[in-house]
């Protein structure tokens, strides 16, 4: 995969694209990631890329010419690209199901607002996608694209090593993860549940599983919905969702 970043600060996106998975996916050719400084695509000497916004107001508005020029002049060296998000508190909802959808595209690209916005001619003409990654205000768009790329590489194959360890994981089957243990088996006093110590992988299985719905049910009860659940575990996320109102 290409995801090419335009930003105004070019080394926040390096910086923490330069280790771990996805450094190690990047050296092995898996990825191919690059930040692109927005104000080398501006023409004036203060390398301006923002402005007052009509009708007046606090605060500045990303200009969209440097921004349009830099998406033309990714394309024009990367290729069309088969996405071009733009990180907003005003997009859609991050979620498990957008990041598997951009995965499987070649060339993505990530545009960062800063400001207090960005000029919307940007998200009517050059935008497909605008993704906000939650309901609280940042101050600007690198940590957003960050998280972005980070939830969406790590599921283009070849990038994290152990396939397994993706598809079991929470969301994936919409529900939350089970608990996990380390040796040792009892640390200051608090045991491993035994069923994880008997080697026996069907009940281990089965363990987990059931973990996995009750958290669920205690914790994110809106994910339940889209879940899919046997019978059984239907009726036990309802007796949890009981339980749970008794204990307060
Ligand atoms: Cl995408 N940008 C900013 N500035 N703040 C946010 C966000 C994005 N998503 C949640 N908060």
């Amino acid at each position: 995969m290409v995801a090419d970043v335009v930003t105004i600060f070019p080394g926040m996106i390096e910086g923490a694209l330069a280790d771990g998975v996805i450094a190690r996916a990047r050296e092995r050719g898996v990825l191919d990631v690059r930040a692109w400084d927005l104000r080398a695509f501006t023409s004036d000497r203060h390398r301006t890329v923002d402005d007052v916004p009509f009708g007046g107001g606090p605060g500045m508005v990303m200009k969209p010419e440097p921004v349009f020029l830099a998406v033309e002049a990714i394309q024009a060296e990367r290729g069309p690209a088969g996405a071009v998000v733009l990180v907003t508190p005003q997009g859609t909802r991050l979620t498990h199901a957008v990041a598997e959808r951009l995965s499987r595209l070649e060339r993505i690209i990530v545009i960062c607002g800063r400001y207090e916005g960005v000029d919307e001619r940007v998200a009517e003409t050059l935008v497909t996608d605008e993704v906000s990654i939650g309901d609280y205000v940042l101050t600007g768009g690198e940590l957003p694209a960050l998280v972005l790329l980070d939830a969406v590489m790590r599921l283009v194959p070849g990038v994290v090593g152990d396939t397994a360890s993706v598809e079991g994981e929470s969301f994936v089957q919409g529900l939350l993860d089970c608990p996990h243990y380390t040796r040792p088996a009892v640390f200051r006093g608090q045991a491993v549940p035994d069923v994880l110590l008997s080697g026996n992988h069907a009940a281990i299985a089965r363990w987990r599983r059931s973990e996995q719905v009750r958290r669920t049910a205690r914790r994110r009860p809106d994910l339940l919905n889209d879940a899919v659940l046997s019978d059984d575990e239907r009726r036990d996320t309802l007796r949890e969702r009981e339980t749970e109102k008794e204990s307060g």
